[in-house]
């Protein structure tokens, strides 16, 4: 390698430890509550409503003035995002609707100024978060803006209030987006993430400019990849919505947004629930990649996590928890291979299988490849910690190890076990 090829390789090498260092709490939490709420909780058809019915500015800001969800208590969502082993919070402080859900001296379509409520929920939420030791998130929608007459999008604008060609974007990027991600950086502590979502259309130029100008405000803050359609920009991968990928697929660290049922805001129509235990796989799933999960509540308009939502979460607790140790701040899978039975994380000297219940192959479970010594094997949910019977053996002419583990006696649904 030529010497300035060893520089940029050293630079490179610098900046991904950096950036490991910068990612470090987000990766080792793993999961993640996704909230989004906003003025569309109130006709409860999802948070595309505005735009879905073309609905003008002047009528869509009717909903601000009804929008008082006095039953909203930050405490009891962030003590929900806890029971259900979450570590962070991301929350849309501006979704495409524009409205902003905290108290904005840069638009006054904002949750003080606009509506009755007279609270600043991203204060109550941030008090709350810090009390509980969980890191705070804002999810802000730097592109899509229905409501503001210069925001330019790729595809989804407001078209129906706007004329295209009278747009001029700087009046909403420097007017809008950047006062109120200083009100977002400056006013509610250290932030741990900006979420940004939907970027089509943005230049080069200002996706720099935006990723320099929060580094500015909090050179910590994480931004996730969504800030920019140009390749390598944010700290970490957001995967497609629902997506979770392949293993070994992005070299830097990812993320999963998920919805519990097939909307993210609020809705009275979608009522295809997952299942608690259809999450636990798919969190399995996520962290098996070496990824994070963020799922998704929408609350009501009155301020609550429904109670369908709310359910499910605190039955994913109930896993989470009792297997803590298999989840934060593990690494993925050593196999780059999907598994029939679950899952697989890692620490030193560890390794956790999660293997479903129903996935037990009636004479044990097979693994190939694992040349360690096994010292012994258990269920992690099992307080006696009682051994698993298990085998290894090595097959000469197939060059072939493979471990034999037998079934628990009294498997839950999805489980893990520790080696
Ligand atoms: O259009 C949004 C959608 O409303 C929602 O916020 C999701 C969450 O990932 N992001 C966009 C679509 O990708």
């Amino acid at each position: 390698m030529d010497e300035q090829g060893k520089q940029k390789d050293g630079l490179n090498l610098v900046k991904m430890a950096d950036r490991d260092q910068k990612t470090e709490w987000w990766t080792k939490s793993r999961f993640g509550m996704f909230i989004h709420w906003g003025l569309y909780a109130i006709p409860a058809q999802g948070e595309w409503f505005m735009y879905a019915q073309k609905l003008p500015v002047h009528e869509y800001e009717k909903l601000a003035q009804q929008f008082n969800p006095t039953a909203f208590n930050a405490k009891a969502w962030v003590t929900l995002a806890k029971e259900a082993g979450m570590r962070y919070i991301v929350i849309t402080a501006k979704h495409h609707d524009g409205f902003a859900m905290f108290q904005s001296k840069a638009d006054p379509f904002n949750i003080m100024d606009a509506s009755p409520f007279g609270r600043d929920p991203m204060k109550e939420l941030a008090e709350a978060c810090q009390e509980a030791g969980i890191t705070l998130c804002f999810y802000y929608s730097h592109v899509i803006d229905w409501h503001h007459p210069h925001s330019l999008h790729k595809e989804h604008n407001n078209t129906w209030d706007y004329k295209l060609e009278e747009k001029r974007f700087s009046e909403y990027w420097e007017g809008k987006v950047k006062p109120q991600l200083r009100e977002l950086l400056t006013e509610y502590g250290k932030i741990g993430l900006l979420w940004f979502d939907t970027a089509g259309g943005l230049s080069e130029e200002d996706s720099k400019d935006i990723v320099q100008y929060v580094r500015s405000l909090q050179p910590e803050c994480l931004m996730n990849s969504r800030v920019s359609h140009f390749m390598g920009m944010g700290d970490y991968v957001s995967k497609g919505d629902n997506e979770i990928g392949m293993s070994g697929e992005d070299r830097r660290p990812w993320e999963t947004p998920m919805t519990l049922n097939q909307s993210w805001g609020y809705t009275t129509r979608d009522q295809v629930w997952k299942t608690a235990e259809s999450l636990i796989h798919k969190l399995v799933n996520v962290i098996g990649k070496g990824g994070n999960l963020l799922l998704n509540v929408g609350p009501t308009p009155e301020g609550e996590i429904p109670e369908l939502s709310a359910q499910r979460l605190r039955e994913v607790g109930e896993w989470t928890h009792r297997n803590a140790e298999s989840i934060y701040g593990t690494d993925g899978s050593p196999f780059p291979c999907e598994l029939q039975w679950g899952g697989i994380t890692t620490r030193p000297g560890r390794l956790y299988l999660h293997i479903h219940n129903n996935k037990w192959p009636e004479n044990g479970l097979r693994i190939h490849g694992i040349r360690n010594h096994v010292l012994c094997a258990y269920s992690l949910a099992d307080p006696s910690k009682e051994e698993l019977r298990l085998e290894q053996t090595y097959d000469e002419g197939l060059n072939l190890h493979t471990l034999s583990l037998q079934m628990p006696p009294q498997p839950t649904d999805a489980y893990v076990s520790v080696i």
